[in-house]
């Protein structure tokens, strides 16, 4: 793990052999060129306030960084050698008093194993140095428009100081975004412990919930519960806005509202993930309100737990990713039969969707830094990808039954019900990490009760 430098800046990792060792892999995979990658851009969200400021997945990947303002550049000297500059904010006195600390350029290149560091107002006069002896500039167009229209500026000003030469007026334009993306899907150790602690956070959160919801509390009472819980086990933030969803709630499947309150009987979904050193869980569970599922609530529970473990069974390096969404549809179908909702031969249901009223939304994504994360998901002709090992994929079926959906027996309507768990594909199969967030129906009722004791 990472060392994490609190009270300079949550997302801190100073650990520059590992940062150099990505950049070094990264270069190699890309071959020859420059390298430019700004971070994430502060945001304004209203009067003087800004968004709370995340640095750019990528960047802080291949850097550690954690301020904005900071652009890395990087190219390949020799086999597996490679120099970087990062440009960053210098220090300031007096912005510091408003802002906090920064690193400035002298602790940036002291702390983040650069070979060089640059003020940021440099950047635009130094680019066309930098450029000068590369035929290839490594940099994803279309992200910022801004950070675009000021690079195509400064082309067109490198080019006209060369126009005598009849050289070509800019370098050719490659997007490293697809070879970063390879090599974040692939989690490396750090990655993985980053992971290990994301997910404990979560799990931790998640219990929390369970033993504090009762009837009569608002949704979001709920959420402080979950994610104190996230605070206190290391991680600055979520990965993503928490879902806390109780009752008809559940069947809304981006609920944010979480405002709701929660009443005896219900069934309360959460979908909630800790980051930590910028990696994040992603976790569902579903649990009733006053703390034993009502027979109609355990019998959907049952379906939904059955093909989430078929799901997980389909995990294994070289399966296609979306195995787990056949075993799970394929799951998901029989028990819609023996709910009473469908009619019919289940392999001709499942070949007609018949669950989709039901099952609208896919069973997994990637998961890393970034919730839906990089990596993909179709080859060529439009195949599916094999899971490779050291990936980690999410196994999420749920079943959402509307509260006036007439094609539903009565006593399930209003019954939403989504388990998620997060699988690491390992050499042998895979590994669930988030296993110890209760699932099964007894373990789900103990920790519903866990406050009472
Ligand atoms: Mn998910």
């Amino acid at each position: 793990m990472p060392r994490h430098t609190l009270g300079v800046s949550r997302d801190t990792v100073i650990d520059p052999a590992l940062h150099r060792a990505r950049r070094s892999r990264l270069l190699e995979s890309l071959g020859d060129g420059l390298l430019l990658l700004p971070t994430a851009n502060e945001l304004a969200r209203n009067g003087d306030v800004q968004f709370e400021f995340r640095p750019g997945s990528d960047f802080h990947f291949l850097t550690g960084f954690p301020e904005p303002g900071a652009v890395l550049a990087a190219w390949r000297t020799g086999r597996n050698a490679h120099r970087s500059v990062l440009f960053v904010r210098p220090r300031d006195p007096e912005r510091e008093i408003w802002d906090g600390r920064r690193f400035g350029v002298t602790g940036a290149q002291r702390s983040f194993g650069v070979d060089e560091a640059l003020p940021i107002a440099e950047l635009w006069e130094r680019l066309p140095g930098l450029l000068e002896p590369h035929a290839r500039l490594f940099h994803r167009l279309t992200h910022d428009a801004d950070f675009d229209a000021r690079l195509l500026r400064c082309l067109a000003k490198a080019a006209f100081a060369r126009r005598r030469r009849q050289a070509p007026a800019h370098p050719m334009i490659a997007d490293p975004v697809p070879a970063i993306a390879a090599l974040r899907l692939q989690k490396d150790a750090a990655e993985l412990a980053a992971m290990r602690a994301a997910a404990a956070a979560t799990v931790a959160g998640h219990r929390a919930a369970m033993a504090a919801a009762r009837p009569g509390m608002l949704e979001y009472e709920v959420q402080i519960a979950l994610e104190g819980e996230f605070r206190r086990h290391g991680s600055p933030r979520n990965g993503y806005p928490s879902i806390v969803a109780s009752g008809p709630n559940a069947c809304v499947l981006h609920y944010h509202d979480n405002d709701r309150k929660l009443k005896k009987g219900d069934l309360l979904l959460i979908d909630a993930g800790a980051e930590v050193h910028g990696v994040t869980a992603d976790v569902t569970r579903t649990f009733p309100v006053s703390g034993r599922f009502s027979p109609p609530q355990a019998a959907v529970y049952r379906v939904v737990l059955r093909a989430q473990l078929a799901g997980i069974k389909a995990c294994r390096p070289g399966a296609p990713w979306n195995a787990p969404h056949k075993a799970c549809v394929r799951s998901l179908t029989r028990g819609l039969v023996e709910l009473g909702v469908l009619r019919g031969e289940v392999a001709t249901l499942v070949q007609k969707n018949a669950f989709k009223p039901f099952y609208m939304h896919g069973t997994s994504h990637w998961l890393g830094r970034d919730v839906h994360d990089v990596g993909a998901y179709e080859g060529a002709r439009g195949r599916p990808e094999p899971m490779p090992e050291n990936a980690v994929l999410t196994v999420e079926p749920g079943l959402y039954f509307g509260s006036r959906d007439t094609r539903v027996p009565t006593e399930l309507r209003g019954i939403g019900v989504r388990i998620e768990d997060d699988v690491l594909v390992t050499r042998g199969g895979n590994e669930v990490l988030t296993e110890a967030a209760p699932k099964r129906i007894a373990e789900v009722e103990a920790a519903c009760r866990a406050a009472d004791q």
